[in-house]
């Protein structure tokens, strides 16, 4: 019963995943030197996300919207960037956006609150 229900799930998100890809977004528009400043402050950004979660992929959304090279992280299955988020991040919930800056690790969680700081910072 436990794995219909996660095949159902996985999949019910990869149909989901597959609509969010084919509907359009309407990408920002920025010039060359701009894409290039945010290229660079996104370097310091990770997503840890399932595939198929809505809320990730609401967040993916945004993040191919705003143009931005944020690296994404498989925390679904078993392995570093789950443990790491567990660990560091304090819980298994995704998405969580790793914001890296000189003298600190923020893990900010709540796809509703990474969507305003990625907004207000690249929009
Ligand atoms: N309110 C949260 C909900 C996130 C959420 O429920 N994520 C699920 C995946 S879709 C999760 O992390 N589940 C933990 C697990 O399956 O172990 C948000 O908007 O980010």
């Amino acid at each position: 019963m436990k794995l219909l229900l996660k095949i159902f799930r996985n999949g019910l998100g990869a149909i989901i995943a597959f609509f969010s890809w084919i509907i359009p977004v309407g990408k920002t528009k920025r010039s060359h030197e701009a894409q290039k400043e945010v290229d660079k402050k996104t370097q310091n950004l990770e997503l840890y996300q399932f595939f198929g979660c809505p809320f990730c992929i609401k967040v993916r959304r945004v993040i191919r919207k705003l143009g931005l090279k944020i690296v994404v992280r498989n925390a679904q299955t078993a392995g570093t960037y789950r443990e790491e988020l567990l660990k560091k991040g304090g819980k298994i919930q995704v998405p969580c956006l790793k914001i890296t800056t000189d003298n600190k690790i923020t893990w900010l969680y709540e796809s509703a609150e990474i969507i305003v700081y990625l907004e207000k910072r690249f929009r």
